[in-house]
């Protein structure tokens, strides 16, 4: 296979060995982040309609994630910081009962590399500890990551949770991952949250939103 389709083919497969080999040689052409965004998410994508098809079994999704994440961890030191610093700082999670992390990671990488500060806690975060970690480290907004329909349910009542705290004032919300939508957080979730809250589709929109939150 060429190289690219190979490389895309990797992910599909959760095929790990020589993957380095591939990456270096794909960075030869291509910048990193166009790997990740051009083919290596759509081999996850291709993952995910053969296992919600019933075509792939979980253990080998599992693989196919880790040769994502290895892939992602390769290019990382590759990808071009900015030398902007110090813009603000955002906490980042995966919301309580969603063990997702790719997409947040990557927000997570995007994010740093554009001068922000990100404070990741990682997976199945209830919104106590989010809070706790927002207050803590005075963060400008609090990111919130899920990829399960059941997520979305979690993220409305993680906003109810803000208010009633009386912090939505001072957190504006970003939210994003495959099972929410642009109208469910605009339309529904907008009416929930007495502060700012706003949908990501993807890591360059949270990039943007962020820095709309902090001009
Ligand atoms: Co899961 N899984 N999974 N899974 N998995 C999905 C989400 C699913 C759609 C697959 C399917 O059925 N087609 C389905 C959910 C269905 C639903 O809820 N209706 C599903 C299921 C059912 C499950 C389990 C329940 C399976 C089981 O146990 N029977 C289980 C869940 C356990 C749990 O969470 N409690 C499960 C487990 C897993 C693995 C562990 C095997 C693995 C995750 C490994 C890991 O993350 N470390 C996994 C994977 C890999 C997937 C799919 C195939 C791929 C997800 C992914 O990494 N995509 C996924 C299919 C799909 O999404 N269509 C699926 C690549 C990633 C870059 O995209 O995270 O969407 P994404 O991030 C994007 C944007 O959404 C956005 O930016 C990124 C791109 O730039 N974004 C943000 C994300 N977060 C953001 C936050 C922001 C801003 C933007 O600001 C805060």
């Amino acid at each position: 296979l060429p190289l690219f389709e190979r490389l895309e083919r990797r992910i599909v497969d959760g095929e790990r060995a020589g993957l380095e080999a591939d990456l270096d040689e794909a960075m030869t052409t291509v910048p990193p982040l166009s790997i990740i965004n051009d083919t290596l998410l759509s081999g996850m994508k291709t993952v995910g309609e053969l296992f919600g098809s019933g075509q792939m079994q979980l253990p080998f999704v599992l693989q196919s994630a880790e040769v994502m994440k290895a892939a992602v961890a390769y290019l990382e030191p590759h990808m071009e910081a900015s030398d902007a610093a110090g813009k603000g700082r955002i906490v980042l999670a995966t919301v309580k009962g969603d063990v997702h992390d790719i997409g947040k990671n990557l927000v997570d990488i995007i994010l740093s590399n554009n001068g922000y500060e990100v404070i990741n806690l990682g997976i199945k975060q209830p919104i106590a500890t989010i809070l706790e970690a927002a207050i803590d480290k005075k963060a400008d907004a609090i990111g919130m990551s899920g990829l399960l329909v059941k997520s979305t349910v979690v993220m409305k009542e993680n906003l109810e949770e803000l208010n009633s705290r009386g912090v939505s004032g001072d957190f504006p919300v970003m939210l994003g991952g495959a099972a929410l939508t642009r109208a469910y957080v605009e339309n529904d979730l907008t009416e929930v949250y007495d502060g700012e809250v706003s949908y990501a589709r993807d890591a360059f929109e949270g990039l943007h939103l962020m820095d709309t939150i902090m001009a």
